[in-house]
């Protein structure tokens, strides 16, 4: 079980009312993200939530979107797309040249977002299917050294995991988290030239 005070940070970080209103409903939820135009009054730039975005093939999916094992996922000039088996709540982070900090807490940047995280809090969208995470970039994101890693925020289970990087580089990572709460995978470094 995860422990109400990782469950209500996570939760805060992803957005609160809507994911507590599709868990409250007994769904199991795979969160899209969606900037909205504009800024909150506190001036962080707001966001909302979608759920289930599903696909089997790029045409199904929105104008610069991709279909990624049966997710439409964001695409741009470079796009890191985990997926995963094990039922654990596995998070994509991607640090850029600028040192911009991509992950569940920070879903948008400058240059990246972050549109689909699965397996928030222990719910996984699909059970006994393939979990989806994915960071894209634009096309006027700096060049340079980027870096993706893969944490285990929950360690409910080891898990195995692959990142597909697609776009200006184009590369395929793999590894294994253990199952201790908070453990991260290698850093796998990114030139784009
Ligand atoms: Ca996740």
């Amino acid at each position: 079980m995860v422990k109400p005070s990782m469950l209500k940070s996570k939760i805060v970080a992803a957005g609160a009312l809507a994911l507590v209103a599709g868990m409250t409903g007994g769904c199991v939820e795979r969160i899209i993200y969606e900037e909205l135009k504009g800024e909150s009054a506190d001036g962080d730039v707001d966001h909302d939530i979608e759920v289930d975005d599903e696909c089997s093939e790029a045409l199904q999916c929105g104008e610069d979107e991709a279909c990624f094992e049966g997710v439409c996922v964001g695409t741009g000039s470079l796009r890191f797309s985990l997926s995963w088996d094990a039922d654990t709540d596995l998070d994509l982070h991607v640090t850029t040249p600028s040192g911009e900090h991509l992950h569940f807490a920070v879903p948008f940047t400058e240059y990246g977002n972050l549109d689909v995280d699965d397996c928030v809090a222990s719910e996984c969208f699909d059970q006994d299917g393939t979990h989806v995470e994915n960071v894209f970039f634009e096309d006027r994101a700096p060049r340079g050294r980027y870096k993706v890693w893969v944490q285990n925020f929950n360690g409910d289970r080891v898990a195995d995991y692959q990142i597909d990087v697609v776009g200006e580089v184009n590369r395929t990572l793999s590894g294994t988290v253990p199952a201790t709460e908070g453990a991260e995978g290698p850093r796998h470094e990114i030139i784009w030239e």
